[in-house]
């Protein structure tokens, strides 16, 4: 897939591109990463915002520059999928970027100041928003889509499987994990997890899972993709802590 930014910070990017698993997909060939640069785009003098009409403060991304910007980074593809990062956004969820990770050709608007012209929104298709807090641009939204994307393609990760087990892959939060050593500062790794006893730790895990979720993000649960069994789990993990509807 390529993905292109349209940003006036395109050196903001660099520090993402140089290592793990967006660099991986980059040199596997699953990824693709350009840059289009507004300033680019707008003629003498090179002015790229302006003073909102009706007045108020701040400045305003003006509509021009960024047309032209996104016309070239159209170019040459069949389909493009446009994506505005701003406030206003449907909020990021691992479903929206498993979505975004099989698209072939994928835009990232990052606008700055105020945001960008409205009439620009006619050229978008949808708009996707990191969380309900203001940043002083769309550069690091872009870099979070981009990272949790790439990790998805071909080459991102050394086990291709890895994000299988992540939170939210099934819409439950992740299990704790342990490694060495055995004991640390008094804390012990939990048996089961020594037992190598396989299905006894995907068990352990998958309580650990639905439990963590129930504790930490019952609001996941609505959504989340459970079993009759799992059910029955939550139910247990209830009656213990005392938590029955
Ligand atoms: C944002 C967010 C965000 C708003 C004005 C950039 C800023 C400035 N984008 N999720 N939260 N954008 O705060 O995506 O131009």
């Amino acid at each position: 897939m390529t993905i292109d930014v349209i940003t006036l910070f395109p050196e903001a990017f660099e520090c993402i591109l140089e290592f793990g698993p967006i660099r991986k997909a980059i040199e596997s060939g699953s990824l693709k990463i350009r840059f289009f640069n507004p300033v680019d785009f707008a003629p003498h003098p090179k002015q790229v915002d302006d003073e909102p009409y009706g007045g108020g403060a701040g400045m305003v991304m003006k509509p021009e520059p960024l047309y032209k910007a996104l016309s070239k980074a159209k170019e040459g593809f069949q389909s493009s999928h446009v994506v505005y990062l701003s406030p206003q956004g449907r909020l990021l969820n691992q479903g929206k970027v498993k979505e975004l990770s099989e698209k072939d050709h994928l835009i990232l608007i990052s606008g700055r100041y105020k945001g960008i012209d409205e009439r620009i929104m006619a050229f978008v298709d949808e708009e996707i928003s990191i969380g309900d807090y203001v940043l002083s641009g769309g550069e690091l939204p872009a870099m979070v889509v981009i990272d949790a994307v790439a990790r998805l393609l071909p080459g991102a990760m050394s086990d291709p499987d890895s994000w299988k087990t992540d939170s939210f892959e099934d819409g439950l939060l992740d299990a704790p994990y342990y490694t060495r050593p055995r004991e640390f500062m008094g804390m012990e790794v939990p048996e089961v997890l020594l037992s190598g006893h396989h299905e006894k730790i995907e068990k352990w895990r998958r309580y650990q899972r639905l439990k963590r979720t129930l504790l930490k993000r019952p609001d996941l649960l609505e959504k989340a993709r459970l079993s009759e069994e799992d059910r029955k789990i939550l139910e247990e993990i209830k009656k213990k802590l005392g938590m029955e509807d």
